[in-house]
C-alpha cells in the first residue's frame, strides 16, 4: 500500500469513528473482491482493468454517448512510422477524428489498440517501457483511470480495449467552476516513452471542441496541428495540400470551403517548437469561440487577430467566414516564423465560390493540386496577398 498521506499542520487527529468506518469500508471491499472472484473469476478483474467499471468524474453519472475508437498502423511516410486514430480501422488518420462535446455531456470512448506489438517495440526508447497505446485528453474532466498514462496503468496493450470517460463539466457561477467549453485536443501518452512522444510524432493526436448551447455552429471544422520539422499535420510543403481541382475531398491535407461558409479551425501545437498560426485574407476574434457573440457590441476589448502564437500543448479555435469580402481564392495558411514557412510549413485554404467552383484564372498561381510540390511551396511563399 502507498505511504502517501497528507497531514495538515495543526489539524485534529483522525476521529476513532472515522477510523472504524474506514476499516469497515476496507473489509467490505475485501468481501466484495472475494465475491467477485468467486462469481466471475479473474475475467471480472480483467474487465475492470479495461475500464468496464472505470471511475467517472463527479457529475458524470453515466455516459450520455459511446464512441468506438481504433488505433492502427498506417502506411509509412518514407521511413517514418505512421499511426492514426479512427472511428473505424479503415478511416484512421492523422490528425484523428474531431471529437465534439457539449458542456454537461459525459462521453465514453472505447479505444481498441490494433497497432502490432512489434511496431510499438520498435518505437520504444527503453526495453523496460510497457508496450501499449493510450488516450489522454486536454481540457475536459477525467479520473486517473482515464488519464492514459503508464503510471496510472490506463493504457491498452496490442489487441486490447479500454474505455476512457470524458466529462465536459459545465460552468457553475455559484461555485466559480469555469466549465470546459473551448478548443482542446487528445493524444497518446504511452507510445515510445512515458510522455507518448513517439506516439505524437507518429500521428496519434486529434482535436476536441466543447460547445455551450448557443455557440455558433460551423459548416466545416479542420484540425490543424503545427509541429516539429516545420510540419502541418506532420507534413511539409506540397504534402500538406493534396486537394484536387475536381471534386476536392475535405480532410487533413485538403482545406477547402465555399464562400460564405463558417469555417472553424482547431489549432494545436505539438512537439518542441513555438509557432504562429496565420491565415491570409481572414481574421477572427480572440475569444473562446473564435467569434464575437451575436448581438454583442463590437467592443475594443475583444482583440480581432489574423496571427496567433502557439506553444507546445497549446490549442485554440478560430472561426472565419470563408471569402468574406475577399472572395474565392487560394488563401495561404502558414506558420509566420519565417524559417518555418520557408521550409514548407505552409498550406492553403481553398475558398470556392457559392456554387463550389474556383473562378477561372485563379488556379495556376499556387500549384494548388500539388503538381509542382516543393517548388510550389517555395513559390507560394513569394506571393503577396496583403
Ligand atoms: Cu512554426
Amino acid at each position: 500500500m502507498s505511504a502517501w498521506r497528507l497531514v495538515e499542520e495543526g489539524s485534529a487527529p483522525p476521529q476513532p469513528r472515522t477510523e472504524r468506518t474506514r476499516t469497515g469500508g476496507r473489509r467490505m471491499l475485501v468481501v466484495a473482491a472475494v465475491v467477485l472472484l468467486t462469481l466471475v473469476g479473474a475475467g471480472g478483474l480483467a474487465a475492470a482493468r479495461t475500464g468496464m467499471f472505470a471511475e467517472r468524474p463527479d457529475g458524470c453519472a453515466r455516459p450520455d454517448r459511446t464512441i468506438q475508437l481504433y488505433a492502427v498502423e498506417l502506411p509509412k511516410d518514407g521511413t517514418q512510422v505512421r499511426l492514426g486514430y479512427g472511428l473505424t480501422p479503415q478511416t484512421a488518420s492523422y490528425p484523428g477524428p474531431l471529437m465534439e462535446m457539449t458542456e454537461g455531456e459525459c462521453l465514453a470512448i472505447t479505444l481498441h489498440n490494433q497497432v502490432p506489438e512489434a511496431t510499438l517495440a520498435a518505437l520504444r526508447t527503453s526495453p523496460t517501457h510497457p508496450l501499449g497505446v493510450s488516450l489522454h485528453v486536454h481540457g475536459v474532466k477525467y479520473t486517473q483511470d482515464s488519464d492514459g498514462t503508464v503510471q496510472s496503468g490506463s493504457y491498452v496493450p496490442s489487441g486490447g480495449s479500454r474505455t476512457y470517460t470524458w466529462y465536459a463539466q459545465p460552468r457553475n457561477n455559484r461555485t466559480g467552476t469555469p466549465g470546459t467549453a473551448g478548443y482542446w485536443w487528445y493524444h497518446d501518452h504511452v507510445v515510445g516513452g512515458p510522455h507518448g512522444t513517439q506516439g505524437l510524432s507518429s500521428g496519434l493526436f486529434g482535436g476536441l471542441v466543447v460547445r455551450r448551447a448557443g455557440d455558433p455552429k460551423p459548416d466545416r471544422t479542420y484540425t490543424v496541428a503545427f509541429g516539429d520539422r516545420q510540419s502541418i499535420n506532420l507534413r511539409r510543403g506540397e504534402a500538406t495540400d493534396t486537394c484536387t481541382e475536381v471534386n476536392p475531398q475535405p480532410g487533413p491535407t485538403c482545406l477547402v470551403a465555399r464562400k460564405g461558409e463558417r469555417v472553424e479551425f482547431v489549432v494545436v501545437g505539438i512537439g518542441n517548437d513555438m509557432h504562429t498560426f496565420h491565415l491570409h485574407g481572414h481574421s477572427w476574434a480572440d475569444t473562446r469561440t473564435g467569434v464575437v457573440s451575436n448581438g454583442q457590441p463590437f467592443a475594443d476589448q475583444v482583440p480581432i487577430i489574423d496571427n496567433k502564437t502557439l506553444g507546445p500543448g497549446d490549442s485554440f479555435g478560430a472561426q472565419v467566414t470563408a471569402g468574406d469580402s475577399v472572395g474565392p481564392g487560394h488563401w495561404m495558411l502558414h506558420c509566420h516564423m519565417q524559417f518555418h514557412s520557408d521550409a514548407g510549413m505552409s498550406t492553403m485554404l481553398h475558398v470556392l465560390d457559392e456554387n463550389g467552383n474556383m473562378p477561372p484564372g485563379m488556379d495556376h498561381e499556387h500549384g494548388a493540386a500539388g503538381a509542382a510540390p516543393a517548388a510550389a511551396a517555395a513559390d507560394a511563399g513569394a506571393h503577396q496577398h496583403d
